[in-house]
């Protein structure tokens, strides 16, 4: 039988747009405080509102945070602009090109959220929205990105390590692994509704860990950047930054965090096994197969013909990550 299915994608975008429109009312009336104090953020300023201009552009709408500035985790090398982070990103949920999740995702949904961290730990914990800006006491850190298609980024994050939230849920001596899901939502993310689009991924997009990395300090759960809560291109509203491997290992948008007995499968080891090792730490002298992984183009204020290309550094320059990977020979284990 044929059934013949509505081309649904007009109707829809207008009805994303007066949600979205909705959603931007009323985080204006939250920060002027006509919606109770109880539904704001544990934290945001008093002019907390980032707003882009008119109703009719869809701008999904962030809020300032508070946060200790960075002692440990900064770095000399020129931030790279806000503007550049929020425009130029990989997050194939919402289409492979650089510009398509900026395009495909001002209407993405985090509040509510929820966030589970489970199996091989002592006590369960499920995080909503509001839980993930006041659990745990919020720091800036300024690190290094590099994308495995030798692009880097250099970004001032905010968020709190990895380690103090699996803590609070006592991972067992069984653990060894520590497994990412990104949220599974075709309604939301254009790229999950057919293969093509979406990178020929199986999603949801799984990430993973082994424990002793996860519970590095470097390690960090991300829930901002540039002083404000994440834009959703970003990985809104928590994504994980582990800044001495490839980008891809820095899931986004995470629904859950599962601890395990077993490595799991993730997703571009699964797409490309030859390409995208499991550990993928950033390594000059192991050339992807199919171009130089010895240097990179930082993405600094410069326009598209800076002089910028720069040279690759080890573990992305965050050398005291060494120890985890003593005696493993790194050209096997890429
Ligand atoms: N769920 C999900 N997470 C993802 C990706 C993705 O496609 N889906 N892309 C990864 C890649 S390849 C990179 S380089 C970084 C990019 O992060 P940014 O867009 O914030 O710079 O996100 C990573 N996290
Ligand atoms: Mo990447």
């Amino acid at each position: 039988m044929l059934i013949r299915v509505p081309k649904s994608n007009a109707i829809k975008e207008s009805q994303i747009t007066d949600e979205n429109v909705y959603q931007n009312r009323r985080q204006i009336l939250k920060s002027m405080g006509f919606l109770g104090a109880s539904a704001l953020l544990a934290s945001p300023t008093a002019n907390a509102i980032d707003w882009f201009g008119s109703t009719e552009q869809k701008k999904f709408t962030t809020e300032s945070l508070k946060f200790s500035k960075p002692q440990q985790f900064r770095s000399d090398d020129e931030l790279t602009p806000k503007q550049k982070i929020i425009s130029h990103n990989n997050f194939y949920e919402f289409g492979t090109g650089k510009s398509d999740p900026v395009a495909m995702s001002q209407s993405f949904k985090v509040d509510p959220w929820s966030l589970t961290i489970d199996g091989l730990v002592e006590k369960p914990i499920t995080l909503g929205y509001e839980d993930l800006y006041k659990t745990l006491d919020l720091e800036e850190r300024i690190y290094r990105l590099r994308c495995v298609e030798a692009w880097s980024m250099v970004v001032p994050w905010i968020g709190f390590s990895l380690a103090s939230l699996l803590k609070k849920a006592r991972p067992l001596s069984a653990a060894k692994y520590v497994i990412f899901e990104t949220l599974y939502d075709p309604k939301q993310m254009p790229g999950q509704r057919n293969r093509f689009s979406g990178g020929g991924i199986n999603y949801p997009y799984v990430e993973g860990l082994r424990l002793d990395e996860a519970m590095h300090p470097l390690t960090l759960l991300s829930v901002g950047l540039y002083g404000k809560t994440l834009p959703p291109q970003n990985g809104a509203p928590i994504r994980l930054v582990v800044p001495w491997k490839y980008g891809f290992k820095s899931i986004k948008s995470i629904v859950r965090i599962r601890l395990s007995d077993k490595q799991p499968k993730t997703t571009w080891n699964q797409l490309a096994a030859n390409e995208y090792g499991f550990f993928a730490n950033v390594n000059p002298g192991v050339d992807h197969p199919r171009w130089t992984q010895a240097s990179e183009r930082r993405i600094t204020s410069g326009g598209l013909f800076a002089r910028n290309r720069i040279e690759t550094q080890m573990f992305n320059g965050y050398s005291e990550v060494a120890p985890l990977y003593a005696g493993m020979d790194l050209k096997k284990y890429f």
